[in-house]
């Protein structure tokens, strides 16, 4: 763990006996209880989880019904700040079960997961079909996941006949005439499953092709470091294995992982994936190169330090998280059954605040548009949501932040 992410992560959670308690509770959720009954958690190495659990009672002993206290003084410096999500507009609908959004040269480029189209949106919302991922291969929750751009070129994420592949092409024309070229697999060989294919595909700050593969229903090969499942994976954007990967030859990035989808970047470098737990926690992670995230032997928090422990969860029922981004002061992260977006204050991440609960049901992406707002996908035609009529949606929200807390946006 570097300087940066151990301020990130051992920050300023004492601070909150600064904050307004009530505030706090009307607009924060706690989502880091201590630990599962059959567990002790106990002072460790990691001063994070004491640090955690600590807030945690701080706010767990004052957030009851009862709203008679009276109120507390006002800070003067609040430490966590939530946006207004605002009015969205609308960048496209009717769309097919769609999975993913990257943006080559400004134009938004969109996968669909049963149908296998990678599809360009004009300025009017209007889509037009680029490619059909010709090996895809859909069926449960496989099929065309993410999409990544490096440079000229479209990454895509799929499951195929027998396995979960990352293929790229390379990318011509103009706008509304957009071409791929011939498929090139940057990366066969993913364990596939009609559950837990992962998918997310992302490049990093270090221009190096990150892929997030699930466990694909086999627990027990998220702690098989040969095998590429329940991994974060590390590729340069020619397939090949970095030198600085932390396992000799092989591209696993990370292990332990049970499905993560989500995969973010903090200024500063500092990487976040979110990822579906079983029945109890779904996790938001920082992570680092090597670690061990402890599937299936931990879900949620532990208290094993061989383990590193998510920096929040959350029950499945109020999150079930997919896409997260990163813009401004704060990680926003589309959630699935929780139907909702958890705003995640990177300065203290672990508080969350839930928006559009129930607003557009189930959410699957996220992410910072060019024009520096919020996109949102919503995913209600794929079987397991009850569409509206003009689903599914991209919608563009503008979050503004109540409060200043920190530096300024740096803006992304
Ligand atoms: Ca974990």
């Amino acid at each position: 763990m570097d300087a940066a992410q151990r301020q990130l992560l051992i920050p300023e959670a004492f601070e909150l006996s600064d904050l307004p308690l009530n505030a706090a509770c009307q607009h924060y959720t706690r989502n880091t209880p201590g630990p599962r009954k059959d567990r002790s958690m106990v002072p460790t190495s990691r001063t994070t989880s004491t640090a955690i659990l600590l807030s945690g009672l701080l706010l767990l002993t004052s957030c009851g019904d009862n709203g008679d206290q009276p109120p507390e003084p006002a800070p003067s410096e609040t430490p966590v700040a939530a946006s207004s999500m605002g009015e969205p507009e609308t960048v496209a609908e009717n769309l097919d079960a769609p999975w993913s959004i990257a943006f080559y040269n400004g134009t938004p480029l969109v996968s669909e997961r049963d149908s296998a189209r990678i599809l360009e949106l004009d300025d009017a919302g209007q889509a037009r079909e680029v490619t059909v991922v010709e090996d895809a291969a859909p069926r449960g929750e496989g099929g065309l996941l993410g999409l990544a751009v490096h440079e000229n070129y479209l990454y895509a994420y799929f499951t195929a006949e027998n396995e979960n592949r990352i293929e790229r092409f390379s990318i011509s024309g103009d706008p509304g005439s957009l071409t791929l070229g011939n498929a090139e697999i940057i990366l066969d060989g993913i364990p596939a499953g009609s559950t837990h294919n992962g998918g997310r595909l992302a490049r990093g700050p270090d221009n190096m092709l990150y892929a997030t593969a699930g466990d694909a229903g086999n627990r027990e090969d998220a702690q098989d470091r040969e095998s590429l499942s329940g991994k974060i994976l590390r590729l340069t954007p020619e397939g090949e294995i970095p030198e600085d990967n932390p396992f000799p030859d092989s591209p696993v990035y990370s292990y332990g992982h049970r499905n993560p989808q989500g995969l973010a970047w903090a200024q500063g470098g500092t990487m976040y994936a979110s990822e579906f737990g079983q029945n109890t926690w779904d996790e938001l992670n920082v992570i680092e190169s090597g670690g061990n995230y402890g599937w299936p032997e931990v879900e949620g928090m532990g208290d094993n330090d061989e383990y590193i422990n998510p920096v929040q969860q959350w029950e499945p029922s109020e999150a079930s998280p997919s896409g997260i981004a990163i813009l401004g002061n704060s990680l926003f992260m589309a959630n699935l059954r929780g139907a909702r977006l958890h705003e995640i204050p990177l300065e203290n991440t672990s508080y969350s605040v839930a928006h559009l609960i129930d607003e557009y049901g189930r959410l699957r992406d996220v992410t910072d548009a060019p024009d520096g707002s919020l996109w949102v996908m919503t995913n209600n035609t794929d079987g397991r949501g009850n569409p509206a009529p003009e689903d599914d949606r991209i919608l563009s929200f503008t979050p503004e932040t109540d409060q200043s807390s920190g530096d300024e946006s740096p803006g992304s």
